[in-house]
């Protein structure tokens, strides 16, 4: 067992994040009901549900109990697709034109230089020229791209479904929890964790591993979700660790991307996961969850912040991943083909408080 002492508990109830967190100086609270797309997109309630609960009673317990560290997983679905679109349409769509209900508005081309404050001032007053309705609809966004003192890191209000909305809640509760009552909480977005001992069959799989089975088990031709151009990063288990850890030990609290920023499409991740065993299969692109249209981690923060920053490239990780699911299907048995569509989790309805789910009891026995 890779622990001294091994509790199997619903952390949904307060007594048992008390009873865990008895007598420890950190805590890492990883735990949360979650899965990749073919969970998420159709799980939005009893996501919310179980995972405001585990989150901020394992905070409450943790304050509490007098724990010195606490460090929670936010995720990149906290951070929001759209602002860095705002952030951006002055500066990579064309500078020159916003269309805003068929009125044209011609900002001033932007410079080398880029005078921002000058060039924003001209932009707003540009803007005013267009009239109150504009200022209504796009005020939030226009004016946050046309403010000189826009900061490159823009406050995250849009997170993606549920499950990125429980996350910056328990980010801000965390946050609270520092300032009002002294404990040094520390925040770690992930950007979708990969390896091996992960979720890899079932529906909960993330992508990662839903290609290493598909892969391994597809023979004419290989489903995926989608056109397979949305881009991602994907983080290797032992760069996550190594993070945590370091963020941990450091005294940064606010939110930090830990994620790779090797982004990645979906077709290309698959080539990838193809490769390994030298296969050559054309994609089947098929309707599905799809998520986000893209996403990276932009590593600027935890460079300066921790001097470091995921390094292990997506095909040395998914190689890895790869020949453990391998191992995993030849310990298993049976007809694989069954593995090469992968599935929808049905929406559930959150288990009685105190209950937990047979797998959750069978996951550990056999290791
Ligand atoms: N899971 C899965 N399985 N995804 C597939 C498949 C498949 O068989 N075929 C194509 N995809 C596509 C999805 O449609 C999506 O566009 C992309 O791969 C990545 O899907 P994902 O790994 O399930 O999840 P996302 O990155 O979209 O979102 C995850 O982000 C994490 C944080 O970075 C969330 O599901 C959470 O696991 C977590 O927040």
């Amino acid at each position: 067992m890779f622990c001294h002492e091994f509790i199997l508990a619903d952390l949904r109830v307060y007594d048992n994040c008390a009873k865990v967190v008895k007598g420890c100086e950190h805590v890492f609270n990883l735990a949360a009901d979650m899965g990749g797309m073919g969970f998420i997109q159709s799980n939005h309630g009893v996501i919310f549900y179980n995972n405001t609960m585990i989150s901020f009673n394992m905070l409450e317990a943790a304050r509490k109990e007098g724990v010195k560290r606490c460090v929670g997983g936010g995720a990149a679905v906290g951070a929001p697709p759209k602002p860095l679109l705002v952030a951006a349409p002055v500066s990579l769509c064309r500078p020159s034109q916003l269309l805003l209900r068929q009125q044209r508005v011609h900002l001033p081309r932007a410079r080398a230089d880029d005078d921002g404050p000058e060039r924003w001032a001209e932009g707003e007053r540009r803007l005013a020229r267009c009239g109150a309705w504009l200022r209504v609809v796009h005020t939030y966004r226009t004016r946050m791209s046309l403010l000189p003192h826009a900061p490159r890191r823009l406050p995250t209000r849009q997170p993606q479904d549920a499950y990125g909305l429980e996350k910056l809640a328990s980010e801000e509760l965390a946050k609270h929890y520092g300032k009002d009552f002294g404990m040094e909480t520390r925040i770690a977005r992930f950007h979708n964790i990969y390896g091996p001992y992960g979720t890899w069959k079932g529906g909960r799989e993330k992508a990662p591993a839903a290609f290493c089975r598909k892969a391994l088990t597809s023979a004419s031709e290989i489903e995926m979700w989608g056109d397979g151009l949305q881009t991602r990063s994907f983080t290797f288990i032992d760069d996550c660790v190594e993070g945590i850890l370091r963020l941990t030990k450091s005294d940064f609290a606010e939110p930090l991307n830990l994620g790779s920023d090797e982004m990645v499409s979906m077709n290309q991740m698959m080539e990838i996961a193809l490769s390994f065993e030298g296969k050559k299969l054309p994609i089947k692109h098929i309707p599905g969850p799809e998520g986000v249209r893209g996403r990276n981690s932009n590593n600027d923060l935890i460079k300066e912040k921790l001097g470091w920053a995921p390094s292990i490239s997506l095909a040395d990780g998914l190689k890895v991943t790869y020949f453990w699911i391998k191992e995993q299907l030849q310990k298993e048995g049976g007809d694989a083909a069954k593995y090469a569509h992968s599935t929808i989790v049905a929406t559930l309805a959150p288990m009685e408080l105190g209950a937990l789910r047979a797998s959750d009891a069978t996951e550990f026995e056999k290791k």
